[in-house]
């Protein structure tokens, strides 16, 4: 049979017997225990508050128990077993709140939303109180979350391994409508949920040089020491009693404090090397596009990897008694290539901490070790100039070396004479072409690709759509794919539907329960059931009424946090994600400035009431980003006070985009902007949430959408703009914006508009680059795309004037949406990439 996770059944089995319900009484004694004890220390000043702390707590008391049963339970799967153990190497893990989610796992909602009332206080509200785990930055982290709750809910054997971040991703907030950034100081009244682990814990070096000693091996000898200590997060399935462990890594320096500096009263020269550990805990990076700090970022990719690996390495000693089995048993998962660092660590543990021979030691790591690429976005690839990785870890770079001789060795022999193949196929890149490969190239600095260094140490490499995996093999990485065919395949995105439906969106969920059943959680194909009540009125009507009062929710959040009175009945136009140029919020921008100059043209032509909102976050560098953010503060301003434009149009931005904010935006859409230029959005997963709860998208041929179009059928999508091989050819054959402009003219007044200072009070200065830029290169075709996207945009006002026929298409998006389930997802990947029998 294939290696799937059903061959868990039997240890699943055991495991759900005297669920849920049962735990009941025990969590209340729990948390009547741990409130006890919250009021004693903290008073009653906050009682929110001390009920969520109380509530966590207890949850996690309950989360220890089914951790230590699933722990003994992998344990004892044996050598045979098929399913292996999964390790997923994250540099993100964007968690968001956990409350919500632990009692619906726990099926205690109901027992504890009674709790808080008979202490006055709503479930919503405490659940408020909450911080968000913001670790990390956007779809990439937020992935690797959906995917542990995945892993618990098919009883996967697994680990997410992740470091502590003391600030999460920034909290944002809008002066004068630009950006200010301030840290998110997440865990300031600590963090009822993780469980310190401190008797795991592994030394991790840094700098220094390799001794050669008397036999020829070679041993590392770090200049810095430090240690990663363990903290634990319990994800829980839905399902099953079974558990996934989200396990993050905290630095501390070797020594406390140097007694002899301190004694001499050098106290901050006492603790400096204290505050060098302290660091690489200290934020987040930001994701691409930024420059600084880049050692600091280096470290923390190492620090991730050795104790992630040391740390299976001693529960696969302890479990199999001997290092042979250890690539059978144990997937080493690489979520792009921020651990790429992983396959020379784990050979540097072989070679030089537990004497195997290098090819031993390779086959087990090439065994353990597959790697899914997230874009294919040339200057995002990431390289180490060869300097900074000697200065730091010296032996790796040796390792690396070695790996890269022995490959080009074989791609030699494979493809005699072909000179340019090896240069462009080798882990180093020589820093003598043109910065063909990663992006910050081009000054002669030798630079190692992490991206070849995964590809070559890895056993399978992914994408995360049909089109992007395609395209990978077809672009960035078409020479590996010649070299290495049978690695690459294709692992469709997916978002967890107890997150993104259950606990999102409760009415809807209550809806559907009564429909289809309550299937759906579990199996999300279930929703297919759906597909013969899109002509029924009735159901129509209840979606409706579920989407209103979602809306209602939205609305209100808008009046109280901006402001600005929105429409109920208006239509709800949202595009939420990181402000990325290739995402194009500013043709969002550019369609909603031409809505808005057509409507004060033309008041009485019969507008169907929008409201446009847009949130995310632009990277602390991203100049073009900010500027972005800022022109939609200054249109809203004018759109939003116009006293010709009344209620036909309005323009929002909700600051601190984040997991809960989502939660609360996404159920309340009506159109979804899924809008990037074809070929650049890898995926896209909020395109899946949206559709999931019942919005309507308006996309390009790009990522996921076109997955999702097939799922639900293209006549049930709002698609334009140019497609992939179109966008290739236009570029070929030398594009024009200005042409576009030129011959559009409702585009040209736009684009005058922003120019002129028309709202930005006159000054013509302030959107300069952004206006060059679009006329200049537009490197990502906004100005070719533009004409294309408001048709879109005006089918979109025409369905939405016939409300049947609008709820008959959302019926037909949620009951197509079936394969989107993170559940899926994994699955795939089990079969695809971490079965036994992918190992050829
Ligand atoms: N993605 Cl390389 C990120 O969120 N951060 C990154 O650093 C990279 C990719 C996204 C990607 O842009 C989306 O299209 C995907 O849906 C998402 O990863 C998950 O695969």
């Amino acid at each position: 049979s294939s290696a799937t996770a059903q061959d868990l059944a039997p240890a699943k089995a055991s495991l759900t017997a005297g669920a849920a319900s049962a735990a009941s009484p025990a969590l209340i004694a729990a948390f009547g225990q741990a409130l006890q004890r919250e009021r004693l220390i903290a008073g009653t000043a906050d009682g929110p508050q001390a009920l969520m702390r109380a509530a966590a707590k207890a949850c996690r008391e309950l989360l220890g128990q089914r951790w230590a049963q699933t722990q003994a339970a992998d344990a004892a799967r044996g050598p045979a077993a098929a399913v292996r153990r999964v390790h997923y190497l994250s540099m993100e893990f964007l968690m968001g709140r956990a409350l919500g989610n632990a009692l619906a796992a726990l099926k205690l909602d109901d027992t504890l939303r009674a709790a808080f009332a008979a202490e006055g206080q709503s479930l919503p509200d405490v659940l408020e109180r909450e911080n968000d785990a913001a670790l990390g930055n956007g779809g990439l982290g937020r992935l690797a979350a959906c995917f542990l709750d995945s892993f618990a809910e098919l009883g996967l054997p697994s680990f997410g391994y992740g470091l502590r971040y003391q600030y999460g991703m920034f909290k944002q907030s809008i002066q004068h409508g630009r950006q200010i950034e301030a840290p998110d100081d997440w865990m300031a009244l600590g963090n009822a949920w993780e469980i310190p682990r401190p008797e795991l814990r592994y030394p991790v070096g840094f700098g220094g040089r390799v001794e050669v000693q008397a036999h020829g091996a070679r041993r590392w000898l770090p200049q810095e020491q430090l240690v990663a200590q363990a903290y634990d997060f319990i994800v829980p399935a839905h399902h099953s009693e079974r558990v996934s462990t989200l396990r993050q890594w905290q630095a501390q320096a070797l020594a406390p404090i140097d007694f002899a500096v301190f004694c001499q009263g050098e106290h901050a020269a006492a603790a400096a090397h204290r505050v060098q550990a302290d660091a690489i805990n200290w934020v987040l990076y930001p994701d691409d596009s930024t420059e600084s700090g880049r050692l600091l970022r280096l470290k923390q990719e190492a620090f991730l990897v050795s104790a992630s690996l040391q740390d299976l390495i001693a529960r696969h000693l302890r479990e199999f008694g001997s290092l042979d089995l250890l690539g059978r048993a144990n997937a080493i998962h690489l979520n792009d290539t921020h651990p790429a660092l992983a396959p020379a660590e784990l050979m540097r543990l072989l070679l030089d901490e537990h004497a195997v021979g290098w090819d031993q030691a390779w086959a087990i790591t090439r065994q353990a070790v597959s790697y899914t690429n997230h874009t294919l976005m040339p200057e995002a690839l990431e390289t180490w100039p060869v300097r900074m990785v000697e200065a730091l870890l010296p032996r790796h770079l040796e390792i690396v070396y070695e790996i890269n001789h022995r490959f080009l060795e074989e791609v030699k022999q494979r493809f005699p004479g072909d000179d340019d193949l090896l240069r462009r196929v080798s882990l180093i890149d020589e820093g003598q072409g043109q910065g063909d490969h990663g992006g910050h190239g081009g000054h002669g600095e030798r630079r190692v690709r992490m991206a070849a260094l995964s590809i070559v140490a890895s056993h399978r490499v992914n994408g995360v759509a049909a089109l992007h995996s395609d395209l990978m093999v077809q672009t960035i990485f078409a020479d590996y794919a010649r070299i290495f065919p049978e690695r690459f395949h294709n692992v469709t995105n997916g978002v967890t539907p107890r997150r993104w439906l259950q606990q999102a969106n409760p009415s809807l969920s209550a809806l559907l329960d009564r429909r289809i059943g309550p299937a759906w959680r579990k199996d999300l194909d279930a929703l297919a059931d759906l597909r013969p009540l899109a002509s029924d009125r009735a159901f129509g009507a209840e979606l409706q009424a579920v989407k209103r009062e979602n809306k209602q929710r939205l609305a209100d959040r808008i009046q109280r946090e901006l402001g600005v009175t929105v429409r109920v009945d208006s239509l709800f136009d949202v595009q939420i994600k990181r402000i990325h140029e290739y995402k194009r919020q500013l043709l969002n921008l550019l369609h909603v400035i031409s809505r808005y100059q057509a409507i004060v043209a033309n008041p009485q032509a019969g507008w169907v009431p929008r409201t446009v909102v847009i949130a995310g976050k632009a990277a602390s560098a991203y100049v073009m980003a900010k500027s972005v953010i800022q022109l939609a503060h200054d249109v809203g301003r004018v759109i939003n006070s116009d006293p010709r434009v009344g209620d036909r149009l309005k323009l929002v931005f909700l600051p601190n985009y984040g997991v809960s904010l989502a939660e609360t935006i996404i159920p309340a859409a009506d159109l979804s902007e899924q809008i990037s230029t074809a070929g650049t959005e890898a995926s896209g997963t909020g395109n899946m949430k949206f559709a999931l709860n019942g919005a309507l998208t308006i996309g390009t041929w790009d990522g996921a959408n076109i997955e999702m179009a097939q799922a639900f059928g293209e006549a049930n999508m709002f698609t334009f703009g140019l497609r992939t091989d179109e966008v290739e050819a236009l570029k070929q054959q030398g594009y024009e914006p200005r042409h576009h402009v030129e011959k559009n003219p409702p585009l040209r007044a736009v684009i005058d508009a922003i120019a002129r200072g028309d709202f930005s009070l006159g000054d013509s200065g302030r959107y300069r680059a952004l206006i060059d830029k679009l006329l200049g290169e537009d490197v990502y075709l906004l100005m070719a795309d533009f004409a294309d996207y408001v048709k879109a945009q005006e089918r979109v006002d025409a369905l939405f004037r016939d409300p049947q026929a609008w709820a008959e298409r959302v019926v037909l998006n949620i009951a197509g949406m079936g394969m989107f389930s993170s559940d899926r997802t994994i699955q795939d990947y089990v079969d695809r990439v971490w079965s036994v029998k992918s190992l050829g």
